[in-house]
């Protein structure tokens, strides 16, 4: 018998990184589709229900809600709802963004939004919750608590007081829009880090696939803080990590349950403790298959620490996302990130080489190059020349280029970890706020560049603070940025294979395998990126869960993904 009954909704939707634009998000899209509902489960959904699985309560995670339809939610509510059903869950993990000013994404969005207020007309007795890291990301839909921040702690107390139990709930209230919420602040209010058993426990009614690619979690947090991160936990002192048998046992029961292999890690820094990767190796080194994981590690302590190269890749972590903003030392010491660039460079060399190292025995290896562009003391000069760099040296593998971003005022509150930047940009004599004339005369000056309207967005929209410096203003870094993209020679439009967090796209239909990834790049030998033909297939894909989540025995028929009878 359950203490109680949750329905937790997730799903995300996939852009191309920077919000909607193809001329922002340039070379892999070859896609008409500049957003459509993702093949990746819900991370936090999934947490949150395994940790309240342990509580005693009985949770159920629909996943992939994006592309339900109205009428197959309600269908799967009718079934499932029951007298102890006490809350639906929705879990959020980005923001709507630039989706709701395109065109086909703001329909979706809408459907959505007004689902959870049918829902809630039909089921008045039922409380409503969201959760996410930001305020930002779950604001949109009208619901009765917005749980903010890692939030194992504070739900338990939650459910305790829609249970009339006693419990320690601190609801805060705050006035959005003119309208006042209820919050619960996790980040401040019921930490939930460390999480040393952060584990999730998939059930059968998830019907999980062997070449899905899950995300797992090493630790939570980060050692540094450099000035534009906004990451929930930054300067941890302690250890934050996984227990090693914890993650043991994770995997080996997804391996063995569903035949799963490939992760994402979800840490803000993989390799920021050579402590942890020690222990994490050795409990991966005890497991009867090798996992391959993918995430963020940086580059400059990879460079540093040689001996941890090979707990990285006996954890399978051969995927990595390097964070290196620039190659430029001014700039990067002015953020936290100001290795020497010459032994930065070198270093990165051998990493390559150790990694690639097939005689040795080792081969599997991908990366991408994350590259911001705008951060104080930054010139183009300086920019591009470090792209020059990545393009002579590291071939065929992913780059990515940014423009540095500090959230304006009035987003600055929704955000629930503002960065350092964003917090003190105003006392500090680095950056100044251009005004709209400014921006407005440069654009005039610039006809020949014309703005897209992602960029536009941004430049006029309200989002983000327009910032300028001794050696950049925004409208500069977008110029650039526009340069680097049209170029068809830019480090930015060479040939690559996948991102390290995007092989979901490519590995659960089946279509590909890591090997593919690790050895093979776009174009060559039947690899190729993601087409629309793709897309429709993740869409079966998700259609086939949605017939078995509603019992459905007979296949049904569908065009494009949607059942004749309800197409939209
Ligand atoms: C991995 C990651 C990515 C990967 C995703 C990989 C993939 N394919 O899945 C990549 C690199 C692609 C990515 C991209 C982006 N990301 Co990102 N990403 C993360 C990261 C590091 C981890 C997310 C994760 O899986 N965490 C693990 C799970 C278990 O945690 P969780 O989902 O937060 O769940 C907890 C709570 O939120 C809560 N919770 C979750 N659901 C529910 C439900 C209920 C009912 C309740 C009560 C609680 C609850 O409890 C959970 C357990 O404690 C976070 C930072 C962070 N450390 O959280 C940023 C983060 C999610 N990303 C962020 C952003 C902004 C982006 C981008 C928009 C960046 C950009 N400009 O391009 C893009 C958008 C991409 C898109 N839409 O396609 C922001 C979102 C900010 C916001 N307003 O909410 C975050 C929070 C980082 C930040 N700035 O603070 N990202
Ligand atoms: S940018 Fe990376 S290394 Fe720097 S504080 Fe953020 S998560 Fe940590």
């Amino acid at each position: 018998m359950s203490k109680g009954h949750m329905i937790m909704l997730g799903g995300l939707i996939e852009m191309w990184g920077n919000g909607d634009d193809h001329h922002i998000n340039g070379p892999h899209t070859k896609l008409s589709k500049t957003f459509w509902p993702s093949i990746k489960r819900s991370a936090g959904g999934h947490r949150i229900a395994s940790h309240l699985r342990e509580e005693g309560y009985d949770v159920e995670v629909l996943d992939f809600w994006p592309q339900w339809t109205r009428l197959q939610i309600i269908q799967f509510f009718q079934q499932r709802v029951r007298e102890d059903t006490l809350v639906v869950g929705i879990s959020v993990m980005f923001p709507f963004g630039n989706i709701l000013a395109d065109k086909e994404g703001s329909i979706k969005i809408k459907e959505m939004l007004q689902t959870i207020e049918y829902l809630k007309d039909i089921y008045p007795q039922i409380t409503f919750i969201g959760g996410s890291q930001n305020l930002s990301a779950i604001i949109e839909y009208n619901l009765d608590y917005y749980v903010t921040g890692y939030a194992e702690h504070a739900v338990v107390e939650l459910f305790k007081y829609f249970k009339r139990e006693f419990n320690t709930l601190k609801i805060k209230q705050h006035v959005v829009n003119g309208k006042t919420i209820k919050v619960i602040d996790c980040q401040n209010d019921y930490p939930a880090f460390p999480m040393p058993n952060a584990s999730v426990k998939y059930e059968d009614r998830d019907y999980i696939q062997p070449q899905e690619v899950l995300m797992i979690e090493l630790a939570r947090g980060c050692k540094f803080k450099c000035k534009f991160c906004n990451f929930p936990m930054l300067g941890v002192k302690d250890d934050y990590s996984r227990c090693g048998e914890s993650l043991k046992e994770e995997l080996l029961d997804n391996y063995n349950r569903w035949g799963t292999a490939h992760y994402t890690v979800s840490d803000e820094t993989i390799n920021d403790s050579p402590k942890k990767l020690a222990k994490h190796a050795k409990a991966i080194r005890e497991l009867p298959f090798q996992p391959h994981l993918a995430g963020y590690v940086r580059a400059d302590l990879l460079v540093n620490k040689p001996d941890t190269w090979e707990d990285i890749y006996d954890m399978g972590l051969r995927s990595h996302f390097y964070g290196l903003e620039t190659f430029h030392q001014p700039a990067g010491k002015y953020i936290g990130k100001g290795m020497d660039p010459d032994k930065l460079k070198k270093g990165l060399l051998k990493v390559q080489d150790w990694f690639r190292d097939k005689e040795a025995g080792r081969g599997d290896y991908n990366c991408e190059i994350a590259m911001m562009l705008g951060l104080p003391e930054e010139t183009k000069e300086t920019f591009l020349n470090g792209l020059d760099w990545i393009k002579n040296n590291f071939p065929g593998y992913s780059t990515w280029v940014t423009t540095l971003y500090i959230a304006g005022d009035d987003q600055v509150q929704d955000l629930g970890n503002p960065s350092e930047f964003e917090r003190t940009w105003k006392e500090e004599d680095v950056f100044r706020e251009m005004s709209m004339k400014e921006l407005t005369e440069q654009a005039d000056a610039e006809k020949s560049n014309p703005i897209s309207p992602y960029v536009e967005g941004q430049l006029f929209g309200r989002g983000q603070l327009k910032w300028a410096h001794d050696t950049m203003n925004i409208w500069e870094a977008y110029q650039i940025l526009s340069e680097i993209i049209n170029d068809p020679n830019s480090v930015r439009n060479q040939i690559s294979g996948p991102s390290p967090f995007f092989y979901h796209r490519y590995l659960t239909l089946n279509k590909y395998t890591i090997d593919d990834i690790y050895n093979k790049k776009f174009g060559e030998d039947g690899f190729h990126q993601l087409s629309d033909k793709d897309v429709d297939n993740h869409v079966n894909f998700i259609c086939e869960y949605i017939d078995k989540k509603l019992g459905r025995k007979k296949k049904v028929k569908r065009i494009h993904g949607y059942e004749p009878n309800l197409l939209p």
